[in-house]
């Protein structure tokens, strides 16, 4: 295992509302190099409508702290939010990075969507993370775990002692995310979790969705050691006891709203379609691709 420098960045968390997603920017204070996580494009499906407000208020922040953007990154192509990725890097010229798995995601939507154009190589990033590769910060080390298990490609960042693991673990009293999109794996995200839990006892840990249980206020950060004692679906659980409460949970969850929507972009970086003729962008779904998903 990589232990990264247990140097401290500061971290910014932006709280979505509509999606529930926090969105992350974190710096090395010495230098002021910055990421940018999983970045959320708004939509309003009732009307067709995308907006830039999330966006540009992480836009706002980075520059009233004289940050300087090193990366835009995603932890997975998203199912409930469009990324913000393509729009940040086509404001600010940061490249975009994402896990290298990401390709068997867009294989797979391409089938699902048949979308003979869609292209399945990765060439919608800048650069592709494999399991243990290392970037800087900064003087920040950082490094990539693979976390599969919510989606194929999913990757947690860990920037000195902050571990980014979006939809794997949620906070302590949320238990963790659901394995049962295309590509998802109860038995790969528990192998996943354990690697997060092998971090260094006090790493924070920053998740990407908060549903606010009992209507609480959102909450993002824990520690692995929260976690470990904490968290009902890991603490005094096997792998076979997460396997059955993961996927007796996920049958009673309907498919996010925006599933459909989502993938079509997330898997081309967070672009939408290209205009047709009248100017005017339009997204496709699938009828009856997911049996069983609603009535059994
Ligand atoms: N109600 C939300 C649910 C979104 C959802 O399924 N979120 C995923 C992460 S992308 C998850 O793991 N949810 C866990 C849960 O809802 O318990 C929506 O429709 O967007
Ligand atoms: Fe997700």
């Amino acid at each position: 295992m990589i232990v990264s420098s247990s140097k401290r960045p500061e971290v910014k968390g932006f709280f979505d509302p509509r999606t529930w997603s926090i969105q992350y920017v974190a710096f090395d204070p010495e230098t002021r190099d910055c990421v940018i996580i999983d970045p959320v494009l708004d939509f309003d499906e009732k009307s067709g409508s995308t907006r830039t407000g999330n966006a540009d208020a992480i836009l706002s922040y980075v520059a009233e702290n004289n940050l300087k953007i090193a990366y835009i990154l995603d932890t997975h192509p998203h199912a409930d939010h469009f990324s913000a990725a393509h729009y940040l890097k086509n404001k600010t010229g940061a490249p975009t990075a994402i896990g290298e798995h990401v390709v068997d995601v867009q294989q797979l939507w391409k089938d699902i969507y048949n979308s003979p154009t869609q292209a399945t190589d990765g060439s919608q990033w800048d650069r592709l993370f494999a399991h243990n590769d290392r970037f800087k910060v900064g003087t920040i080390d950082a490094h990539v775990l693979f976390s599969p298990g919510h989606t194929l490609a999913s990757v947690t960042y860990v920037i000195g002692d902050a571990a980014f693991v979006h939809d794997t673990l949620f906070m302590p009293d949320s238990g963790t995310a659901r394995a049962d999109f295309p590509g998802g794996s109860a038995k790969m995200l528990w192998a996943s979790i354990q690697g997060i839990l092998a971090l260094p006892n006090e790493t924070r840990v920053f998740t990407g969705h908060d549903y606010q249980p009992g209507g609480r206020e959102p909450l993002w950060e824990s520690t692995v050691n929260e976690q470990r004692l904490m968290n009902p679906h890991v603490a005094g659980k096997s792998e076979a006891d997460f396997v059955t409460l993961r996927e007796a949970r996920d049958k009673t969850l309907p498919m996010p709203k925006l599933i459909l929507h989502a993938l079509q972009v997330n898997v081309n970086g967070g672009r939408l379609p290209p205009p047709e003729e009248n100017g005017r962008r339009y997204l496709k779904f699938p009828l009856d691709a997911f049996p069983g998903a609603v009535w059994g």
